[in-house]
This record gives C-alpha cells, sequence and structure tokens, in this order.
C-alpha cells in the first residue's frame, strides 16, 4: 500500500463518513489560513455536486469522493487553469494504479472506454476580490459495481473496467503526488506550458470531431488540443464574406460543452 509522500498536497487529510459534499466542507475550512493542502475525504456524499447545478452521484464506501484546498497567491482569472492540472494528475494516477488506459475529456473528465469514471469540480471562494481558497473536488468511481440506470450508458468505475478491486488509499497518494508535481511546475508562471504536451497526449477529444454546445450558437469541428491558457482550440470551417474559410476557435470552459461526434 503506497503511503502519502508528498510535500504539503495531501499531508493533512480531514476524514468524515458522511457529508453532504467535500466541496462544501472544503470551502468552510478554507477560510482559516493553514489549510493549504488539505484533503477532504468521505465515504458517503448526500449532495455530491456537479457543475452548473448539476448532482454528482456517489455510493458509500466504494468510492473517492474528496476535495483539496488550496490557498495559493495566484491570480483569480488562472484558478480555472487548475482543473486541468488536476484532470492530468488524476489521469496520471489512475493509469499508474490501474495499468489501463483512461483518458481526459476536456476540461474536467476523465474516461475509460467511452465512459465517464471521474468528474472534477473546482470551485473558490474570494473576500474583497481576493482569492481567499480554491477548492478542487474530485469524484472517482472507484469499487462501484453498479450504477443507477441514468447513468448506466455513460459511467463506469474503476473496478468495473479493470475486474479488480483498487487500493484507495494508493490511488489518493498517488494523484497527490503528480498533482503536487504538475502544480508546482503551474505556479512558476500561472500557465500550462509545461503540460500541454502530456495533458494533449491523453485527450480523448485530440484530433476527433467534436461538436461545442454555446449559450446561442454551436458548430462542429476537429479538436486540436489545449493552448497554454487551458482552452481547447477547434479547427472548423466559416463563411467570411462570403468565401469559406479554415479557422482555428479558441474555446473557454465553462461557456460551452464539448460533445463527441
Ligand atoms: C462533474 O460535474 O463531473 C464534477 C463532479 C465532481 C464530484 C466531486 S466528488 C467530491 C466533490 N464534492 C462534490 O460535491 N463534488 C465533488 P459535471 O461535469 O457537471 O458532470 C455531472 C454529470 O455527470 C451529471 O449530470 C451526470 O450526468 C453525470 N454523473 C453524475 N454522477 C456520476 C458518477 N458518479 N459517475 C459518472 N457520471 C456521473
Amino acid at each position: 500500500e503506497e503511503q502519502i509522500t508528498t510535500k504539503c498536497i495531501g499531508k493533512k487529510v480531514v476524514y468524515f463518513n458522511e457529508v453532504d459534499s467535500t466541496n462544501v466542507i472544503a470551502k468552510q475550512l478554507g477560510k482559516t489560513p493553514g489549510y493549504h493542502g488539505t484533503l477532504v475525504l468521505a465515504e458517503q456524499q448526500n449532495a455530491g455536486r456537479g457543475r452548473l447545478g448539476r448532482k454528482w452521484s456517489t455510493s458509500k464506501g466504494d468510492g473517492i469522493w474528496m476535495t483539496l484546498i488550496l490557498q495559493p497567491q495566484i491570480r483569480i482569472e488562472h484558478a480555472s487553469m487548475l482543473t486541468l492540472v488536476t484532470a492530468l494528475a488524476v489521469n496520471q494516477g489512475i493509469r499508474k494504479v490501474t495499468g489501463l488506459n483512461s483518458f481526459i475529456k476536456w476540461p474536467n473528465d476523465i474516461v475509460m472506454n467511452g465512459k465517464k469514471v471521474c468528474g472534477i469540480l473546482t470551485e473558490m471562494s474570494t473576500i474583497n476580490e481576493k482569492l481567499e481558497c480554491i477548492v478542487i473536488g474530485i469524484g472517482i468511481n472507484a469499487n462501484r459495481d453498479s450504477f443507477p440506470d441514468e447513468l448506466k450508458n455513460t459511467a463506469t468505475s474503476l473496478k468495473l473496467e479493470s475486474k479488480k478491486e483498487i487500493d484507495r488509499v494508493s490511488l489518493i497518494a498517488s494523484v497527490m503526488k503528480y498533482f503536487e508535481m504538475y502544480y508546482e511546475m503551474f505556479k512558476k508562471e500561472e500557465n500550462l506550458k509545461e503540460h500541454v504536451k502530456d495533458y494533449n497526449e491523453m485527450l480523448i477529444n485530440r484530433n476527433r470531431q467534436v461538436k461545442i454546445v454555446g449559450n446561442d450558437s454551436e458548430y462542429i469541428g476537429l479538436a486540436l488540443g489545449i493552448n497554454e491558457t487551458g482552452a481547447l482550440l477547434v479547427q472548423t470551417d466559416e463563411t467570411i464574406r462570403g468565401e469559406r474559410k479554415t479557422v482555428i476557435k479558441t474555446v473557454m470552459s465553462g461557456e460551452v460543452s464539448v460533445r463527441g461526434v
């Protein structure tokens, strides 16, 4: 069994049997200085949260439901890049521990055989426009055997994919180790310059057709990969003054959803 070997990330763990959401607890704790790197873990969540008010389904005792608290001195605009840093770390951890190929679905999912095995929810709290804390919620379907009907076709677990029970402590330790490494790289310049190559190699959408669905428009294009700000570059055809032209669009997370075509 692997133990936590990081300097700071995940060194302190706050463990609960049952909570509504580890993100909510983390945001509360993160208001007090001294919690940088602390990991909030729960066996069960009664009101697990996804993005944009969506729900995250959890089962008791067989998943990894956790939230990392950061109290960093970074610019607020850069906080969303941490979702991508986290996706990289989780994907590497899953590959290391299961020996199977998982992939990142931009910006915040980890998928195996086309099904979602992990979701990431980054939130922050500010006071007077200054960053108080960033919390990064990570939900990994580790040893779950089954899903409710509405998730049957889209969700999977590490156990279902590998036909083996996963050692949750080893996986958490591995994710923390990778996160610390990728986070140190990120902090230097607060961009993803050094992550782009690794991220794009693990990106399921890469060189595939994607449908970009925004608030008031949608189009189909070829996903090329991310750039150093974490935006997805999508090549598509556009009619500009009556002429068909190939253009590369910069898609920011939060604005749109990406679907496979
Ligand atoms: C996410 O949202 O994927 C972010 C999930 C973050 C969960 C963690 S668990 C620890 C921490 N505490 C929390 O309260 N949350 C975080 P989003 O991209 O919006 O995806 C949500 C959608 O994924 C739902 O609408 C469902 O379709 C699907 N879904 C829900 N539960 C799932 C599960 N267990 N496995 C796979 N897909 C799921």
